[in-house]
């Protein structure tokens, strides 16, 4: 596929990059030029033309931000097929979009300081705040419900009846525990329909900032692919889902997952000092929520996918995403056990 790139075979050094779940992601080098090509996972991404019609339109209009100065990060940009097009679909072997690979860049799994989670929580509220005149109706929904967790949870319920994998047995605790937490689902409710609708990022976890490797500054925000419509709550929950943790994602050491309070404090430092005279008092008042409901979810979908047999998130070991259920549970209970201290934090 390197020729429709206008890249020469013979010429070009493939390494892979990053630690996505969904997408393959290669940097591919040249004598004369890089970029980063991407595999789109179409069982996952239904519509991959939507996918990349919202990616280009919200580059855009981050770049016009940028030359008005209203945004100081930097933009990743699709580039074109030889063709003119935003991406090639080469039927069984794929379908392939490239995007620019900004030099110095970075990005890490862990936070490690109060003053890197308030850089990066900052840098996504400026995204936020820069999309905020976006028109929402420009975006196709390219996983409709994506953040929906009454919908995630029936697909729990749906994998356990099913046991497709046979996976039932080796896992029913963490079942039983997030079925249990039904009453966020009255919360839930209450609140969302009292929220605006915006473009959300919503994917916003630690290593889709990168960050400039010569002073740790914060240089982009990256991966739009799931830039849709919904509500802040969920970019904001995502941050502390994946700031806040000392431990990586999948970590089974799980005596050490928990919140990290002055990581906390930092993000809602950071995001609030963007966003401050844009979000309502309910959406502030939902940032909590959103906090609970992003950890909850994203565990009961490693949960799912452990019993459906990983048909979803690439997996790296025997086990892997009931791994990363039993640690994303773990966490959302140290949210639960830390409220007081936490919601002190706004
Ligand atoms: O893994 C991926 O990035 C998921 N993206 C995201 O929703 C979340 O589950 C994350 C967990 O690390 C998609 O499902 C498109």
């Amino acid at each position: 596929m390197l020729p429709h790139f206008g890249i020469e075979a013979d010429e070009a050094k493939i390494s892979a990059l990053g630690n996505g779940h969904i997408n393959d992601t290669l940097l591919v080098r040249w004598p004369t030029g890089e970029l980063v090509l991407q595999r789109i996972n179409t069982q996952v991404f239904k519509t991959p033309q939507a996918l990349v019609r919202n990616a280009d339109k919200i580059s855009h209009h981050l770049c016009a931000k940028a030359l008005q100065q209203q945004y100081g990060l930097q933009v990743v940009s699709p580039c074109l097929t030889q063709e003119g097009e935003l991406a090639i679909d080469l039927g069984e072997q794929g379908f392939w979009r490239a995007i620019s690979y900004l030099p110095h860049s970075l990005s890490i799994e862990v936070v490690k300081s109060e003053a890197q989670a308030e850089m990066a929580a900052k840098a996504f509220g400026h995204f936020a705040c820069a999309l905020s005149d976006f028109d929402a109706t420009e975006l196709e929904d390219v996983i409709p419900q994506f953040h929906h967790l009454p919908g995630r949870m029936e697909m729990l319920r749906q994998a356990v009846q099913q046991d497709k994998a046979k996976r039932l047995e080796s896992c029913r605790q963490w079942v039983d525990y997030a079925l249990s937490q039904q009453s966020l689902l009255d919360e839930l409710a209450e609140i969302s329909p009292q929220l605006p609708l915006r473009i959300c990022h919503n994917d916003t976890k630690i290593n889709n900032m990168l960050f400039d490797k010569r002073d740790m500054s914060s240089m982009a925000i990256i991966d739009l692919d799931t830039c849709m419509k919904g509500h802040l709550m969920y970019d904001f929950g995502d941050m502390v889902r994946t700031f806040c943790s000392p431990e990586e994602e999948d970590s089974t050491a799980l005596e050490n997952v928990k919140v990290r309070q002055s990581i906390f404090a930092a993000i809602c430092r950071g995001y609030l000092s963007e966003l401050a005279e844009v979000l309502t008092e309910v959406e502030k008042r939902s940032l909590w929520l959103g906090a609970r409901v992003i950890c909850l979810m994203i565990g009961v979908r490693f949960l799912t996918d452990y019993l459906n047999g990983d048909v979803y998130f690439h997996v790296h070991r025997e086990g892997h995403n009931l791994d990363r259920a039993a640690n994303q549970f773990t966490l959302y209970q140290s949210l639960l056990d830390q409220e007081a201290e936490l919601k002190a934090c706004f």
